[in-house]
């Protein structure tokens, strides 16, 4: 063979490879920047550049037109009509021949129009003539970093913070671009910047120099920058006596401080704010409410047009079922907070269990605006190693009836706004594992239009970011689909909650103690394990949490019999022979359930072993060695929980399911060392 031969059969073979070695890094956006479509523009601005840009290069068809109509003469052949459409909306109209126009009534719906249609092209489902017509059902679709200024990410899996304050504002990562891309590619417009247990120091003058230049490269994209606040701010940064709400001159440190926000970053979007909740300070500290404590700051962002996004996730140490305590903190108040003051209240009433019923402030707060927390990070669900897509369980969620207006009240249509507690950090593949990009994906998507299912928003996800082949669309699509409802299953099935461990909130712990720490930290409280049964009593025998529900819902949950199986336990407490409809005791459906759940993971890893020839292999074995340590720790969770539970149960295993294969006192040895948990509170 000739030297060139050689080559020639080296550079075949090359080119034979199927798939090429990938990090992840690309995310969902891995059109090959080969096209050269020609792009057009009624109007200039770095916005639509990089629309122009993104077709330009990414559009294998021939023309397309971006448009912004003048207000008076909207033309009608561009398919955009004012109805139901908000400024971020858009059309897309045309086919090959005549070419595509985009129109949208602001640039940013220009952008998320291009990006759109690139997903069509990505997920093949372009189909002339195009006419589609789309607006996003909530205006604020916000992540929230739980970053810390020290690079740290509280509930962080995957590294440390993308923010890179020691380089700023002299070095920019080429990375925040890339998250700025990534976003408007699916619709997210907005971003809390740091964690909601704030340093105060992120208003000092330093760090606000840090921000803007973040701000900067993140407003082409149409992403709004805002961020947490610690609420003794005034008193800790500028030494004055007090944080009170009402005191003049905390009031008017809260104005300057605004002022000088706004003067540098003139489009900021406002503050998030964590207060009286897990030791973060406010206005409670000070005899006032949390309604006093908001507006003071909703007034000083008022003639800026920012918001004040003020949490709900408040419990403090009495008696009081933590369950029921936002509810009845904030009820009251409804009503007297100021127009730009949205309560962020987590989907459901503890803390982002595996799953949860909704949170009964939704639908009830009539008279003030009311946005959604999910959490895109894992604290709860397995970290970035178990494979667990949010999508469904969102959607659970979003679609629960609140009744609040008689049925068909939705979760979904009760709220004004959505925030995603972020799953981001600095590793190459952003997300920690490749799939949970996944979740980020779906939380856009879902910001964007709650009514998508779960199955089309996988569906894009695996094309756009692996393969369009249906022998690996299908099946990874169906262990996606399945996934979160396993990781229930092994973990906390039937409505169990927080029984995990002390601190990491990673493996099981039911037996768990946290000597001298309050009782609502400590796992006894949630599961009330005993001879006679399980579960926590929250119908009107019980905690009577029931109660914060409209009916019939309330009367609902309040029924054992009636009770939805999967917050069976949450709401009542059951004995241990207590038949279910499908004949089984509780003690056997739990071990079914956890068995289940054990069944499910390992076919994931069938399901996944096959698509070998579909995935390059630096993914491929980076999902394979995830599956590997999941199926390790839902054996890990269904021994552990069933050996312990039985000693209360005193029942058999049912004979037809997998033995344990751990001893219990072994597995109450097990200490992980998590790092992490910076303010580990349960
Ligand atoms: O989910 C819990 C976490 C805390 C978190 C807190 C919150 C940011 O364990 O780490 O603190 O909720 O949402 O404020």
């Amino acid at each position: 063979m000739t030297k060139y031969q050689l080559l020639t059969v080296l550079l075949l073979l090359f080119c034979l490879t199927p798939v090429r070695a990938e990090d992840g890094s690309r995310l969902w956006l891995r059109a090959d920047a080969s096209a050269q479509a020609k792009v057009t523009a009624n109007k200039k601005s770095p916005t639509i550049d990089i629309a122009i840009k993104e077709l330009q290069t990414n559009w294998h068809g021939d023309k397309v037109n971006l448009v912004i109509p003048a207000k008076a003469g909207i033309p009608s052949s561009a398919g955009l009509t004012k109805e139901g459409m908000t400024g971020e909306g858009y059309s897309i109209t045309g086919d090959a021949k005549k070419g595509i126009t985009i129109s949208a009534f602001s640039e940013q719906g220009l952008l998320y129009g291009a990006y759109h249609l690139l997903r069509l092209q990505e997920t093949g489902r372009v189909e002339y003539p195009l006419n589609i017509q789309e607006s996003p059902q909530y205006n604020l679709r916000i992540l929230n970093h739980w970053d810390n200024l020290d690079g740290t990410v509280e509930r962080g899996y995957a590294g440390h913070s993308i923010w890179k304050w020691d380089e700023l504002p002299n070095t920019i990562s080429p990375r925040y671009k890339e998250y700025a891309r990534a976003n408007a590619s699916i619709g997210i417009n907005a971003t809390v910047l740091n964690n909601v247990n704030a340093s105060p120091k992120i208003l000092t003058a330093e760090l606000l120099e840090k921000v803007k230049a973040i701000a900067n490269e993140l407003r082409p994209y149409g992403i709004k920058v805002y961020l947490s606040v610690n609420f003794s701010s005034p008193a800790i940064l500028d030494g004055l006596k007090t944080s009170d709400p009402l005191d003049k001159d905390v009031q008017g440190w809260w104005k300057n401080k605004v002022k000088e926000i706004y003067r540098i970053i003139p489009d900021f979007g406002g503050f998030l704010v964590k207060a009286n909740s897990e030791g973060q300070p406010g206005p409670q500290d000070f005899g006032r409410t949390h309604a006093d404590g908001a507006n003071m700051l909703a007034d000083a962002l008022k003639p800026y047009h920012g918001i004040v996004m003020w949490r709900a996730f408040v419990y403090s140490p009495s008696n009081e079922d933590r369950a029921k305590q936002a509810y009845l903190e904030f009820m009251p108040l409804d009503g007297q907070f100021r127009d730009n003051v949205i309560i962020q209240v987590k989907n459901g009433p503890i803390d982002f269990q595996p799953r949860e019923p909704f949170s009964p402030l939704f639908g009830a707060m009539k008279h003030t605006g009311v946005m959604a927390e999910v959490q895109v990070t894992q604290e709860y669900l397995g970290h970035s190693n178990h494979l667990a897509f949010l999508a469904p369980m969102w959607q659970e969620f979003l679609e629960s009836d609140t009744y609040a207006n008689g049925k068909g009240s939705f979760v979904a249509n009760t709220i004004s706004a959505i925030a995603g507690v972020s799953n981001i950090g600095d590793d190459i593949n952003w997300t920690g594992s490749h799939l949970a990009q996944a979740n980020w994906y779906a939380f856009g998507r879902l910001a964007w239009n709650p009514q998508l299912s779960s199955e089309q928003i996988a569906d894009e996800w695996i094309r756009q970011t692996f393969s369009q082949d249906e022998s690996f669309v299908e099946p990874v699509k169906t262990m996606m689909l399945n996934s979160w409802e396993a990781v229930v299953n092994y973990m906390m099935p039937l409505g169990l909650h927080h029984i995990f461990a002390v601190g990491h909130h990673y493996g099981p712990e039911p037996w768990g103690i946290i000597p001298g720490g309050r009782p609502d930290w400590q796992p006894w409280y949630f599961h009330n394990a005993d001879t006679i049964g399980l579960g926590f009593d929250r119908s009107s025998t019980g905690s009577n949490a029931v109660s914060q529900y409209f009916s019939p819902l309330k009367e609902e949950f309040n029924d054992i019999n009636t009770c939805p199986p999967p917050f069976l336990l949450w709401f009542h407490h059951v004995p241990w022979q207590y038949k279910l409809q499908n004949g089984r005791s509780l003690w056997d459906e739990l071990c079914y359930h956890y068995d289940l759940g054990v069944q499910q993971v390992r076919d994931f890893q069938k399901v996944w072993d096959k698509q070998e020839s579909y995935v390059d292999a630096e993914r491929f074995q980076h999902v394979q060695s995830r599956l590997k340590i999941q199926a390790r720790d839902a054996q890990w969770w269904k021994d552990a929980c069933l050996l312990y539970f039985q000693e209360f149960s005193k029942q058999p295993v049912p004979y037809d399911i997998e033995r344990p294969v751990n001893d219990l006192e072994q597995l109450k040895q097990v200490r992980l060392n998590i790092s992490n948990y910076e303010n580990a509170s349960r």
